[in-house]
């Protein structure tokens, strides 16, 4: 039985790989590299340091800057990113979603967050929806990131459910990685070409239900 539901946020809740697009293509024109919404892509799920890593090394500059001033390079791209951000509102939250929090919370069902941003609660803040949270994961207490499974595993231990009853909601590949690899029912949303590492592919947020969810975890268990 499904007793938990853990939340990526990008992606998942809301439509924020925009905002991290163009903050970091900002960012990375200032440091001479040029990258497009193809090459994004791999930076979905991916923390703020990685995501820096992997734009440095397709830039072939990942030897140019120390450590400290990887950090403050991470700072310029967050203010960015929130300056962006700071437009967000509830009629920003992905179609289907508050109505599927909602009918979770009816059921008893509890909610978290696993998502790899140290922005999120600011962003279920501004979308109104952070009440209806009963745990989230902060990156900062956890040693790995996405693919690993330590966010879904922090926010399975946040909501006090243990990782077998858990379902966890994913856009980006890593972040199914990260969902199988703590043991939990993987529900991907997007392109199953992309998404293949799933239990089961939705193709939007509006084809999620919690009855869909209920269904799935007791076929899953199952197995
Ligand atoms: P921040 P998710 C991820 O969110 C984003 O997909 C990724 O692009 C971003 O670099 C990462 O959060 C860290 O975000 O800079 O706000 O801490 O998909 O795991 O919800
Ligand atoms: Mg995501």
């Amino acid at each position: 039985m499904i007793k938990a539901v853990l939340f990526d946020l990008d992606g998942v809740i809301c439509d924020t790989a925009k905002f991290h697009y163009l903050a970091w293509k900002k960012l990375a024109e200032q440091l001479g590299i040029h990258i497009d919404e193809h090459f994004n892509e791999q930076l979905k799920g991916v923390s703020r340091l990685d995501s820096l890593q992997r734009i440095l090394q397709y830039g072939r500059r990942e030897t140019a800057y120390t450590a400290a001033q990887k950090e403050q390079l991470c700072a310029e791209k967050n203010t960015y990113y929130q300056s962006l951000i700071a437009t967000l509102t509830p009629k920003d939250i992905l179609p289907g979603i508050k109505q599927l929090l909602l009918d979770l919370k009816e059921r008893g069902i509890k909610i978290g967050l696993a998502s790899a941003s140290k922005n999120g609660p600011l962003i279920l803040e501004k979308l109104q929806i952070i009440d209806l949270f009963d745990g989230i994961a902060h990156p900062d207490d956890v040693a790995c990131g996405k693919p690993a499974p330590d966010l879904y595993l922090e926010a399975a231990r946040k909501v006090c459910v243990s990782a077998e009853q858990c379902c966890g909601i994913e856009d980006a590949f890593l972040g199914v990685e990260a969902i199988n690899h703590a043991h939990m029912l993987s529900i991907g949303v997007g392109s199953k070409k992309v998404l293949n590492n799933a239990y089961i592919v939705v193709p939007n947020t509006k084809a999620l239900s919690v009855e869909m969810i209920i269904k799935l975890g007791s076929e899953w268990h199952d197995m």
